[in-house]
């Protein structure tokens, strides 16, 4: 059984990583059973031995995997099939997604919701969560957050890629759910289970693939505890 670190809040239920959820969507993806461990921004030592001080991490008997990327690479080699790359050329695309969902859609959604993030984490985390996020933004979480009913216009327009993909395929690995998939939906995860604003339309078209994300390896996604 592989066990998971996995960033939980104050309750130890509401797991909110962007990066753990990608995981999750891969352990289910594989059929792989796992044990999650709640973790919390502030528990470095119960992570040391991974050598780094960021969740996820897994551990697979003797093995310790950390980052989400190199974790998915991991239970490919493990567990060939089902597939989350489909190869080496679906796996060069699924860095690309990889990357542009780190670089566009995680600071875009970081800044609609990091003062909702505060009211979520552990009462010992709030501390480390206000002083570290206020000094990589420079300014408060309150001024980060604020505009995003109109800033959340432009957020929306980026994710203009997957709605065009979308319009022409079920999945963004295809005719099947692939990592991609678990790359976009682990991170429209975050938001999901931190906050009641809406980061992407109500109404728009990602809406109909991400309900059929969270209905998929029994409703993980669906299942999990929210705001
Ligand atoms: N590139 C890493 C990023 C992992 C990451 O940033 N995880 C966050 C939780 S969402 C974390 O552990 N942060 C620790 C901290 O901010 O101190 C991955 O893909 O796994």
């Amino acid at each position: 059984m592989i066990t998971l670190y996995d960033l939980a809040g104050a309750d130890p239920a509401l797991r909110f990583s962007p990066y753990c959820w990608r995981t999750r969507f891969a352990l289910a993806h594989k059929g792989m059973p796992v044990d999650t461990i709640p973790w919390r921004f502030t528990d470095t030592d119960a992570i040391a031995f991974s050598g780094q001080g960021r969740v996820p991490v897994i551990r697979d008997g003797g093995v310790v995997v950390s980052d989400s990327w190199a974790i998915a690479e991991y239970l490919e080699e493990q567990c060939p099939t089902p597939a989350l790359f489909g190869g080496a050329l679906g796996r060069a695309h699924a860095r690309f997604i990889n990357s542009w969902v780190d670089s566009v859609m995680v600071p875009g959604i970081a800044t609609l919701i990091v003062r909702d993030l505060l009211d979520v984490v552990a009462d010992k985390d709030k501390d480390y969560f206000r002083s570290s996020r206020e000094s990589r933004f420079g300014r408060t979480l309150e001024e980060v957050q604020a505009g995003r009913e109109q800033r959340v216009l432009a957020f929306r327009a980026s994710l203009a890629p997957i709605r065009l993909v979308l319009r022409t395929q079920p999945w963004l690995g295809g005719a099947a759910p692939s990592y991609a998939d678990h790359i976009v939906a682990g991170t429209l995860m975050w938001a999901r289970c931190t906050s009641k604003f809406s980061v992407i339309d109500p109404q728009g078209s990602i809406v109909p693939w991400f309900e059929r994300m969270l209905d998929l390896y029994g409703g993980l996604g669906r299942a999990a505890r929210t705001v």
